[in-house]
């Protein structure tokens, strides 16, 4: 069976993480693509030297030159630039928005089947670009959002309670922002409520710092985090690629799902070898569905910023 081809535009801190984790799944044979000349090409010398040790046989191809992605299976895109302190995500749609109509325009003429996951902030209104751009269907592009927020609510879970986190499970859905909305009656600890664990108020403490833990982080790296994106992104794309169908939050364009047409938003969906395979509507209570609103207005406001 031929390696599937997975091309990752947008060398950079993600990039590079998401690379040797394909590599260490054997995932699939990677194209490394950047603007930057030497640093797809260095950072797949790496790679392919790290082959031997970590014991696995993928090919890593480093180019400046959107070719070499021809006829991939897969595309997760990470180009763009990422916050700085005191950035909020919407600060970079502008910039960020012609980097993706440029990169969305070499997928659709180049990769026309490919399965496309986006990474690149803000997150929701740069999947939006890639869709209409592409003219690709809608299950066959979607963002990477609430799987990272997700394990986030649940590394913070854990810790307070000092339990594995293999046993939190969580749901964060709506806009990848810090209105972001954990449903914490859907996170348990091995299928029990979290709320026979901790107070309302650890709860809410929980739930705070996992709205603004990617702003933690760029306080502390003075850029965006890295390992865990990378490491959500791979959780789809081998749902994707195994067809796992697992049901995992990502940001899937919905069609009169919860109320919500024309714009991509975190929801549970079925993810499989037919992409985004279903939506899953949740049964909400009215502050849930209040609070998914009030996030879904963010989406709306800096999708309304997007000059196509
Ligand atoms: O959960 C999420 N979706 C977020 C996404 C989690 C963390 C980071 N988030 C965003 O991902 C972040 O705000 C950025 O918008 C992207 C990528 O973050 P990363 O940390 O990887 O940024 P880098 O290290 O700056 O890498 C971006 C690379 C860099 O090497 C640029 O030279 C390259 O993108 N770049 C391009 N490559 C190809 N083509 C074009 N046009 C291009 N422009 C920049």
């Amino acid at each position: 069976m031929p390696h599937k081809k997975i091309s990752l535009i947008g060398a950079g801190q993600i990039g590079g993480s998401l690379a040797h984790l394909i590599g260490l799944k054997e995932l699939g044979d990677v194209v490394l693509v950047d603007i930057v000349e030497g640093v797809p090409q260095g950072k797949t010398l790496d790679l392919l030297a790290s082959r031997s040790m970590d014991g696995y046989d993928v090919q890593f191809t480093g180019s400046n030159d959107y070719e070499a992605t021809r006829d991939s299976d897969v595309v997760i895109v990470t180009a763009g630039l990422p916050r700085k302190p005191g950035m909020s995500r919407d600060n970079l749609v502008d910039k960020n928005t012609g980097i993706m109509k440029g990169i969305a325009e070499k997928i659709r003429d180049l990769s026309p089947n490919a399965f496309v996951i986006v990474i690149t902030n803000p997150l929701d209104a740069m999947v939006y670009v890639m869709k209409k751009i592409t003219g690709f269907p809608k299950h066959r592009v979607v963002g990477m959002a609430g799987v990272l927020d997700s394990a986030r609510f649940r590394a913070f879970t854990a810790l307070e309670l000092g339990i594995s986190v293999e046993d939190v499970t969580a749901m964060v859905l709506g806009g990848h922002g810090d209105d972001m909305v954990p449903l914490v009656r859907y996170c348990t600890i091995a299928g029990i409520p979290i709320t026979q664990f901790l107070s309302a108020g650890k709860i809410a403490a929980i739930v705070k710092r996992t709205q603004m833990a990617g702003g933690e982080v760029v306080n502390l790296l003075k850029t965006s985090a890295w390992v865990s994106p990378a490491a959500a992104a791979i959780e789809m794309a081998e749902c994707y690629l195994k067809d796992k169908k697992r049901v995992l939050p990502c940001a899937a364009y919905l069609e009169g799902e919860y109320g919500i047409h024309g714009y991509y938003f975190g929801v549970p969906i079925v993810l499989g070898a037919g992409g985004v395979e279903r939506v899953i509507e949740l049964q909400l209570t009215d502050e849930e569905r209040g609070e998914l609103m009030q996030s879904f207005a963010r989406v709306k406001e800096v999708v309304a910023a997007v000059k196509l």
